[in-house]
């Protein structure tokens, strides 16, 4: 098994950090949006854990990645900071692997570069994109899976299925109660699991969701 090289946090650590967030956006201090999330902790830390994503390793993720920032090492305060300054959906913390983004579909490609370059270059690490159910319904999604099955490249993408997409229910818009990836041979580069988000899409739910 690799060293990981992180600290370990708990679910409680990951929901005491959502619940200060969002106190404090409820303050009105916060003048930008916030993404929060809960009620993915267990899976997300299994993840992190089983998988011993370290230093080497990239992580990508999209307007929902506090957990993600904290559990890939990045002190919480830096990570309160930067959501104190605005960047809740856009966090990005170079010297620790981790990207993201809030744009829809937009780090896919960078995620299959990265593993592309890590391969051909024979350095260590791997990528774990992150997104929601939605995003995994994309075009760029297809393709980067695609790409990276063919290629084999050391990149890994983790759906997180809330069963929503801002306010609309997935599957009514899929017309069928599972991801388009499920019993094919792409499910070999993602790992997928459900929860129910103990927060608003965005916010705290009595703004504007977007
Ligand atoms: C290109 C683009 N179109 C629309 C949006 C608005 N938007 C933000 S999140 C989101 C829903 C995505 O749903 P899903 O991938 O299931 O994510 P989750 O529910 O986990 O947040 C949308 C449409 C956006 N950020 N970028």
């Amino acid at each position: 098994m690799r060293t990981k090289n992180t600290p370990t946090l708990t679910k409680k650590d990951l929901q005491d950090f959502e619940k200060e967030i969002a106190d404090i956006f409820a303050t009105g201090a916060i003048r930008a949006p916030v993404h929060l999330r809960g009620g993915r902790e267990d899976p997300l830390i299994k993840i992190f854990e089983e998988r011993a994503i370290g230093p080497d390793d990239y992580v990508f993720g999209h307007w929902d990645s506090h957990e993600l920032a904290l559990l890939k090492g990045v002190p919480r305060e830096e990570v309160k900071q930067a959501v104190l300054d605005g960047k809740s959906i856009s966090l990005w913390f170079p010297q620790y692997k981790v990207f993201c983004s809030g744009i829809v579909g937009s780090l896919m490609g960078a995620a299959d570069g990265v593993a592309w370059a890590l391969k051909n270059q024979k350095k260590n690490g791997r990528v774990y994109l992150f997104c929601g159910d939605m995003s995994s319904e994309t075009g760029i999604f297809h393709e980067a899976v695609k790409y990276a099955f063919n290629f084999d490249l050391p990149v890994t993408f983790i759906v997180c299925d809330n069963g929503l997409s801002v306010m609309t229910n997935t599957r009514e818009v899929w017309g069928c109660p599972e991801p388009w990836f499920k019993n094919t041979k792409y499910e070999k580069k993602i790992i997928y699991f459900k929860y129910k988000n103990a927060y608003p899409h965005s916010g705290l739910g009595w703004k504007i969701k977007f």
